[in-house]
């Protein structure tokens, strides 16, 4: 008789289960998920997206479990008032049905996670993280003009498919950025074409920060002296921020700017209007590389003049192609 009582409880409770999980799980897919951060910027971030919603389907049925179990436990077995009638069913800790299916149920989800979490690492080309000076996962079908890129080579213009290098420097407490194919010129606003992939080069010019562009779902360590690469897609024209996510100095909370998604035209008129009316400036910086290292004596565009004193380095040159190790 306990046995067939113990079916019964379970399979009430499995219904219940399924039946409010999957109304939980449509609901949430179709009217919360499109809404999730980091939004729909660009390939990363909308890949980021469907892994967070992912992730949640696959929760919730876990939690509505948890809490169909704790209702039921309370509602059906729980101590009845004004009743002598005795408490508890079945000992859970020796039930060979409820520990088997634990380890099964949870081994298989775990196991689905780190496939789809490996998945998406390789599949979305080290899905907007810093993959360091030689990426392993290169954006699918344009493998080649990367490693163009990375060479610097790449020369990008609307309706190209090449891979747009942008380089991100960040010092305290601010971050600029570069444009190596296109003169080499700075800027203080991140500005990039949609429908292109970005290659961002990141680097420091002193201590730790992060680049962090939330919602192109970038989000990159800046070493000094290590080119820290990661891409993505841009798919939305539209703005967005990028904070410094490493606690870098007493400034670390305002080092943030602002950034551009603009369409591929608009790109290039802003670019080469840029170059040319920063070419005087441009010519001042020190040559493009994708390393910096400020001068520690000061020359070449340090704090003091040259000659002044000692230099206590004679080969660390900011802008040094290779740095002294
Ligand atoms: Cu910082």
């Amino acid at each position: 008789m306990a046995a067939n009582n113990e079916t019964n409880h379970l399979r009430r409770m499995t219904i219940m289960w399924v039946i409010i999980s999957v109304i939980a799980d449509v609901l949430f897919w179709v009217f919360v998920g499109p809404h999730v951060p980091p939004g729909r910027m660009t390939e990363t971030a909308i890949n980021n997206q469907r892994t967070f919603n992912v992730l949640l389907v696959i929760a919730l049925p876990v939690l509505i479990g948890i809490w169909i179990y704790l209702g039921y436990a309370v509602v059906v077995w729980g101590s009845k008032r004004n009743s002598t009638e005795s408490v508890g069913g079945e000992a859970a800790r020796t039930n060979r049905k409820t520990q088997t299916s634990w380890i099964v149920i949870t081994s298989i989800a775990v196991l689905i996670l780190a496939g789809y979490g490996t998945y998406a690492v390789i599949i979305e080309h080290g899905s907007g993280g810093g993959e360091g000076p030689n990426p392993v996962w290169m954006p699918g079908g344009a493998a080649k003009a990367a490693t163009a890129a990375l060479a610097g080579t790449s020369n990008w213009s609307p309706g190209s498919t090449n891979v747009l290098p942008v380089q991100v420097i960040g010092q305290q407490w601010k971050f600029t950025y570069r444009y190596p194919t296109f003169g080499g010129f700075e800027s203080n606003q991140l500005i990039v074409p949609v429908d292109t992939t970005i290659a961002f080069n990141v680097t420091s010019l002193d201590v730790i920060h992060s680049f962090w562009a939330y919602q192109l779902s970038v989000k990159a360590d800046a070493n000094p002296q290590v080119n820290d690469v990661a891409y993505t897609e841009t798919k939305q024209i539209g703005n967005f921020v990028v904070r410094c996510s490493e606690l870098c100095g007493i400034w670390h909370g305002s080092m943030y700017n602002y950034g551009k998604v603009m369409s591929q035209s608009d790109f290039m008129n802003w670019a080469t209007t840029t170059e040319a009316a920063n070419a005087a400036s441009t010519k001042l910086l020190p040559p493009f590389a994708w390393t910096y290292v400020p001068d520690a004596n000061g020359a070449n565009g340090g704090f003091y003049p040259d000659g002044n004193m000692t230099p206590y380095s004679t080969v660390e040159v900011y802008g040094s192609k290779t740095p002294a190790s």
